[in-house]
């Protein structure tokens, strides 16, 4: 790259900063004040190139919540957070007996890009300290990848479910429209939640009531069965086999299995994971017609027909056929997402052509930048050039000329959502030193 990008460099450099709590980083100023968990695995990725040491304590204080059982909670409350809803309270983990009672955590998880991270601080890190990290945490991921294909794998065909939309990280995705309508709810069911998201960004940007209504719910199902998967299985309205976490599963096997190798240990059950579940994706969740991959929903035992960007990142863990991921670039070379010939910012979260696309609203159309860093590294993979090429200049431009924000319009690039966030700083950081643009 020919072009200058210190300056870009150093102001990502100081939203991490900025963002930093002194044992983690939170996600961004005022919205997000907690440590939240697939966050800390990109935003650790970031700090591998230029800062390993904190790389490492950002990974080390999220599995400091995790669970007896292996589960690596969506969230790691910071004690010193007083004004966040719902807070550690709300998910009564203790009636679990496996969450811990220091750091409090919430009770569900999120896509497991950890080892992934883990694997990228050895790559970019100095090797004997990486080593001794590596050993520190690969019981942990270990113990996480098999609570997952433990507890989150029913079918036993390796496409794990989730049970709260926050588990997918993608909050109020067009993708659990329809699972969520499903659960009629009397008033009184609906635990008591106070909304302070909408006090910090417009309304307009966020999820709306109804579904907040449906989070809190799914919330207490959960702690109504006092954690205990199998009865949550049983009785829980919304359970879906997801693309995107599941394709990140594939991937962080892939890597745990190399984390195994380095180490001199057995790499066997993560390459069987990886295979078990890219299989499936591709077995399954596969659909010919518009060339993308579907949700699963286990409660009505039918696929989700919902066009999401999240749809194609099967590419990012190599899990479709050449064949299969040239179409999905033509996909995406499309007025339903982001047409090379036409300006046009990079991939929306969802089809543009599609009912309910809002280009402000969170997972319903806004550019975020882990999605486009995930299809861009698959795009590279298959030698897609050109577009990976797009999405590139677009992961650039976009936090260089409109701020590093949450979330971006795909037709104005203006920001939304909340301003200084971390894991677009961090993914930028990533891809600029990765790309040698800075020294
Ligand atoms: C709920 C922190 C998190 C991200 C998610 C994103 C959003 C939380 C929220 O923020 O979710 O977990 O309050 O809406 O959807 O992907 O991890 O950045």
């Amino acid at each position: 790259m020919t072009e200058d990008y210190t300056d870009l460099a150093q102001q990502a450099k100081d939203v991490l900063e900025g963002n930093w709590l002194g044992h983690a980083t939170k996600p961004a100023p005022n919205l997000y004040p907690h440590q939240w968990s697939w966050d800390s695995a990109f935003i650790a990725i970031g700090y591998s190139h230029f800062n390993q040491s904190r790389a490492e304590k950002e990974l080390r204080s999220l599995f400091e919540g995790q669970w007896q059982n292996g589960l690596v909670p969506h969230i790691v409350f910071n004690p010193k957070a007083k004004d966040y809803s719902p807070g550690p309270e709300f998910w009564q983990t203790r009636r679990s007996p496996y969450a811990g009672r220091k750091p409090l955590t919430s009770g569900i998880i999120q896509p497991p890009v950890h080892a992934t991270a883990v694997l990228h601080i050895y790559e970019y890190g100095k090797k004997k300290r990486a080593l001794r990290f590596l050993k520190e945490i690969f019981p942990k991921l270990k113990a996480w990848h098999e609570y997952l294909y433990r507890d989150r794998n029913p079918d036993g065909d390796g496409l794990l479910y989730i049970r709260h939309p926050w588990e997918s990280g993608q909050d109020n995705s067009p993708i659990w429209d329809q699972a969520l309508k499903r659960i009629t709810i009397k008033p009184d069911d609906i635990p008591l939640y106070k909304r302070v998201d909408t006090e910090i960004v417009g309304n307009e940007d966020r999820p709306s009531n109804a579904e907040y209504d449906r989070y809190a719910y799914l919330v207490k199902v959960g702690y109504d069965n006092n954690y205990n998967e199998e009865r949550i299985r049983k009785d829980c309205p919304f359970l879906i086999k997801d693309v995107l976490l599941n394709t990140i599963a594939v991937k962080a096997n892939r890597d745990l299995a190399e984390i195994a190798l380095i180490l001199d240990k057995d790499p066997t059950p993560f390459i069987k994971w990886a295979d078990l579940t890219a299989r499936s994706l591709n077995t399954k969740l596969w659909n010919e017609e518009s060339s993308i991959y579907f949700d699963f929903d286990m409660t009505t035992n039918s696929i989700i027909e919902s066009h999401v960007a999240a749809g194609f990142t099967p590419l990012f863990a190599g899990v479709p056929s050449r064949e299969r991921a040239i179409k999905i670039c033509d996909r995406l070379n499309s007025n339903s997402f982001c047409r090379l010939d036409r300006v046009c910012l990079a991939v929306p979260s969802y089809d543009k052509e599609k009912p309910g696309f809002s280009p402000n609203r969170y997972w319903r159309g806004p550019i975020w930048i882990n999605v486009n860093w995930m299809l861009y590294r698959g795009l590279k993979h298959y030698a897609l050039h050109d577009y990976a090429e797009r999405v590139k200049k677009s992961m650039l431009k976009l936090p260089e000329e409109c701020g590093i924000y949450e979330y971006y319009d795909p037709d104005t690039g203006r920001g939304h959502g909340a301003d200084h966030f971390s894991w677009t700083a961090a993914l930028l950081l990533d891809l600029l030193y990765e790309e040698d643009a800075i020294v």
